[in-house]
């Protein structure tokens, strides 16, 4: 009955294996982030790449577009229990960004630094992963000011606190530092399947 009022789309077995324990599914795109959505002139937009690497470097939004780019399908899922399934990004793959600033071997961990010093962590080999872009383009279209425009990471192998909307800044580390929310009490390591939702989970 409650399900019929919320109007729940009928999922097929395959897809039903895609949503992680707690989570249910979504239409439609949710916007969640703390805070409100920051304006951007592109014109003075710039995005850093420092820390544990051989060759930090700053590029622009025209030097962004003239990167290699590619197209993720995937799911995502909030820790506040929504999952979209078959969300399409494009963007550049975080491969090219790590490629140019040569990571020093001590390189373990990322900070994503985004406006509003809103910032989230990741392990390397978590963000080294082929489904990690920087995102500029979500189903076909520009990214909306409220998912994230110009610029977001997508990080889909983890809750997506973890994927920084507005990001202005990748900074690598020797020694893991907990970003925004992983300082309130969200888990370190975020991993959906093993619902690692707080610190205690
Ligand atoms: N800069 C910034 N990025 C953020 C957040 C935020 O508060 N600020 N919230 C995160 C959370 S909790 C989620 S679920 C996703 C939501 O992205 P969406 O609004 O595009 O669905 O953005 C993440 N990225
Ligand atoms: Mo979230």
């Amino acid at each position: 009955m409650l399900d019929r009022l919320i109007s729940r789309p009928k999922l097929t077995d395959a897809q039903k294996r895609r949503v992680p324990p707690g989570q249910y599914v979504t239409e439609k795109w949710p916007v969640l982030h703390y805070g409100s959505v920051p304006r951007t002139d592109l014109a003075t937009w710039d995005f850093k790449v420092w820390g544990e690497v051989e060759n930090p470097y700053t590029f622009t939004w025209a030097e962004f577009q003239a990167m290699p780019r590619k197209t993720v399908h995937t799911d995502i899922h909030c820790v506040t229990r929504w999952t979209r399934l078959d969300a399409e990004f494009e963007g550049v793959p975080i491969q090219h960004i790590l490629g140019r600033a040569k990571l020093k071997p001590t390189a373990k961990f990322v900070l994503e630094h985004a406006e509003q010093g809103y910032t989230t962590n990741l392990p390397l080999d978590v963000l080294d992963d082929d489904d990690v872009l920087l995102c500029d383009k979500a189903d076909g279209e520009p990214l909306t000011p409220e998912h994230g425009y110009p610029l977001r990471l997508v990080a889909p192998q983890r809750y997506f606190w973890k994927s920084a909307k507005w990001i202005r800044g990748l900074q690598f580390l020797a020694d893991d530092q907990p970003g925004f929310w992983e300082r309130y009490g969200y888990n370190n390591n975020a991993d959906f399947w093993k619902e690692e939702r707080f610190t205690d989970d």
